[in-house]
């Protein structure tokens, strides 16, 4: 019985050292990353899955000391053109995979003191109205990322 608990506590070291993963209440969030941007670069974009295994919830908040201040946006067209434009909530259906990314839901990051280099890991707290707040590490990333174009 002890060696199986021991096993068990080594597993979840081993799961939680290199976590890209996180939950909150019925809600997993999959792998939080951001873009890097050179250090000339005022904004940058933050993404992430929401994974939910529950009732409907929202995203109410994100914040983070990595910028000045921190929005969550959708995508709209307007005339033929897509632009950013904040939004007060993101809605979570119940059961549902919400997947923020580059042209659609993501979280603004406006202010970055120095750009966000290649690699830069910083702490992002977000809130749902249901499930509460979790704080996730967000991995700065550039190059051929899934769902990026070039
Ligand atoms: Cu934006």
């Amino acid at each position: 019985m002890k060696a199986i608990l021991t096993s068990l506590i080594a597993a979840a070291f081993a799961a939680s050292a290199w976590a890209h993963d996180y939950k909150v209440g019925a809600i997993e969030i999959d792998h939080p990353w951001a873009r890097a941007v050179p250090s000339s670069a005022k904004t940058s974009a933050a993404y992430m899955t929401f994974a939910n295994k529950g009732a409907a919830d929202k995203l109410v908040s994100a914040s983070s000391d990595v910028a000045k201040e921190i929005q969550i946006h959708t995508m709209v067209t307007e005339a033929g053109v897509m632009k950013m434009r904040e939004i007060k909530s993101l809605d979570i259906a119940a059961n549902s995979k919400t997947e923020l990314k580059p042209g659609g839901y993501h979280i603004m990051l406006i202010g970055l003191p120095d750009g966000l280099k290649d690699g830069t890991k910083f702490p992002l707290k977000l809130k749902f109205e249901k499930a509460g707040e979790v704080t996730v590490t967000v991995v700065a990333e550039k190059g051929s990322h899934a769902g990026h174009k070039h």
